[in-house]
C-alpha cells in the first residue's frame, strides 16, 4: 500500500458501530497504523454492547419521545429518541471527530434541529451524565443556533452530548 487511508470496522457486524478511518502516507506508516487501529477496534469492541450503539431513524409520525437531526430544518441524518442518552459518543452517528489515528462518526456536538412527539418534552445537555448548559424542550426546535447558549456554533448547535426524555 501506498498510502491512503485504512478503514476498520468493530466486530459486531452486521450492525458494525465501531468504524475508524485512518488516514497514512507511506507504506510504514499505514502499517504501524493498520496494527494501531486493530489494537483500537478489539478494545473499542470490548468496551461497547453492540446493541446500544445505533438509533432508528426518524419516523414519518413522531408518537414517541424526540426526533434529533444533523442540520436545521430537520434535515440531513436523523435519529429517534425514546429514552435517556448519558453521552451521545456512544452511538454512531453523522458528525465526524478526529481523534489521534484518524476520525469517527457519532452523534456528539452533532444535533441542529429537534422535533418533540406530541406530550413528550425532553432536556438536552451541553456535556456528558446530564451536566452543563441545558435547555428544555417542550417543543419542536427547527435551529438550535438560535436559542440561547454559548456554544462555539451559536445558541446550543452542534453542541449536545447527553439528553433527558419525558413520556407524557
Ligand atoms: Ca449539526
Amino acid at each position: 500500500m501506498r498510502g491512503g487511508s485504512i478503514r476498520a470496522a468493530g466486530d459486531c457486524a452486521p450492525n458494525a458501530s465501531t468504524q475508524l478511518v485512518a488516514r497514512c502516507t507511506d507504506e510504514l506508516e499505514c502499517g504501524r497504523m493498520l496494527s494501531r487501529v486493530t489494537a483500537f477496534i478489539a478494545v473499542a469492541s470490548m468496551l461497547t454492547a453492540c446493541d446500544e450503539r445505533t438509533l432508528p431513524p426518524a419516523p414519518d409520525n413522531l408518537d414517541r419521545g424526540i426526533s434529533i437531526y444533523a442540520d436545521a430544518n430537520y434535515l440531513g441524518v436523523s435519529a429517534q429518541i425514546t429514552s435517556d442518552i448519558g453521552d451521545l459518543k456512544s452511538f454512531t452517528g453523522p458528525c465526524a471527530h478526529e481523534i489521534e489515528y484518524g476520525a469517527i462518526q457519532d452523534w456528539n456536538d452533532c444535533v441542529s434541529s429537534i422535533h418533540v412527539a406530541p406530550g413528550w418534552r425532553a432536556i438536552v445537555f451541553r456535556d456528558d451524565d446530564f451536566s452543563g448548559q441545558r435547555l428544555e424542550v417542550t417543543a419542536d426546535v427547527p435551529n438550535l443556533q438560535l436559542v440561547p447558549g454559548s456554544c462555539n456554533h451559536d445558541g446550543l448547535n452542534d453542541c449536545i452530548t447527553s439528553i433527558k426524555v419525558f413520556a407524557p
